[in-house]
């Protein structure tokens, strides 16, 4: 049986690089597997400071985007973290099986803790730990994500390789990442070598999906780049992150090779050629963003499509969780 999990953190200024790295790729692999989970992963959120208020509206605009960009709610599974009390369960069993020098190892950790390790959250060190909780919960096969997170990923088929060792059993599969297309990995705008991020403090460095057109255009208007022409090959990417970034987001909204991409304009000044990536990114986006707004303003939709989503999760995560107990050697009623 192959099944699918994938989640986006309801951590607000939901962007560009999370709709092509994650949203829009689930929406096409809904045809080719039989189950699929997309989750609201709220429970990671809290690894950093949420308002509460915030947090609420933030998780409900995750799952608007989900549903305007196309996941149909029957076929698969949407629901947050939170309401299935499987992930936290799992998560404890696994921080008991992932070794510290694992963890240590994480980049991103490293990257969202900075200089001030000492003060980060417990759950941030931890967080690939419950990463691999959301799959394996209901063991998951494969997982679509940006490039971002490979690394994890590939610590989530570790944690499944020991316990199954540890405890001699045949019992959690090897995670598959699933990374798609030319964009996989969205930068920012701003500064080619940073990806694109909810967190980064300046918005003018990423696209968010509740951008309107006017702010798109200006956004655009306004990506660092160089004083040269486009590249006519790839090669021409070298020290050149912003062109190769630009790039890369027309052929991913495009739906082109790069080489194509190149080959179209390739040669051309970045004022014209931004003019036309900005007018594509609204004819793809704005109908998303259109259907979110309108979701937005019928929140109790949105919390019935997470309750029936979480009803369904718990379904098949709980005699997942019931042979985990047996396994470990917990009681059972
Ligand atoms: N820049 C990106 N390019 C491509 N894919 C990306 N993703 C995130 N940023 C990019 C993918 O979006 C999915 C959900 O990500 P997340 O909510 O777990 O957040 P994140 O990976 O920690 O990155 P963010 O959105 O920028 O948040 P912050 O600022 O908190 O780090 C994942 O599949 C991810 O790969």
């Amino acid at each position: 049986m192959r099944r699918i999990f994938s989640g986006v953190q309801p951590t607000g200024n939901l962007h560009l690089g999370n709709y092509l790295g994650a949203i829009r790729n689930w929406v096409h692999l809904q045809q080719d597997y039989e189950d699929c989970l997309f989750c609201v992963v709220d429970l990671h959120a809290i690894t950093v400071w949420q308002d509460p208020t915030q947090l609420r509206a933030s998780t409900r605009e995750v799952a608007a985007a989900m549903i305007a960009a196309g996941i149909d709610t029957e076929k698969s599974i949407i629901f947050n973290q939170s309401q299935v009390p499987a992930h936290a369960e799992l998560a404890w069993i696994f921080n008991c099986v992932a070794r510290m020098g694992w963890l240590n190892r994480m980049t991103q950790f490293k990257e969202k803790a900075g200089k001030n390790k000492e003060n980060a959250s417990v759950g941030l060190f931890a967080y690939p730990n419950l990463m691999a909780a959301d799959i394996l919960a209901y063991k998951g096969t494969h997982v679509p994500v940006g490039d971002d997170q490979k690394q994890h990923l590939e610590l989530a088929r570790d944690i499944a390789q020991k316990f199954n060792n540890d405890f001699g059993v045949d019992f959690f599969p090897v995670v598959e990442p699933l990374i798609f297309g030319e964009a996989t990995r969205v930068m920012s705008l701003r500064d080619g070598s940073k990806k694109m991020s909810k967190s980064d403090p300046s918005d003018q460095s990423r696209i968010t999906m509740t951008d309107d057109a006017d702010a798109i255009a200006k956004k655009v208007r306004k990506a660092k780049t160089d004083p040269d022409a486009l590249p006519t090959s790839k090669d021409g990417f070298e020290g050149r992150p912003e062109a190769a970034n630009l790039m890369g987001i027309y052929a991913a909204l495009s739906g082109q090779d790069l080489a194509q991409v190149i080959q179209d304009h390739g040669g051309h000044q970045f004022s014209q050629f931004k003019q036309d990536l900005a007018d594509l990114m609204v004819d793809k986006l704005q109908p998303i963003t259109t259907e979110m707004r309108r979701l937005a303003d019928d929140p109790g939709y949105i919390d019935g499509v997470l309750k029936r989503g979480a009803e369904k999760a718990r379904a098949l995560s709980e005699p997942i969780m019931a042979e985990v107990h047996d396994i470990v050697g917990f009681l059972r009623p």
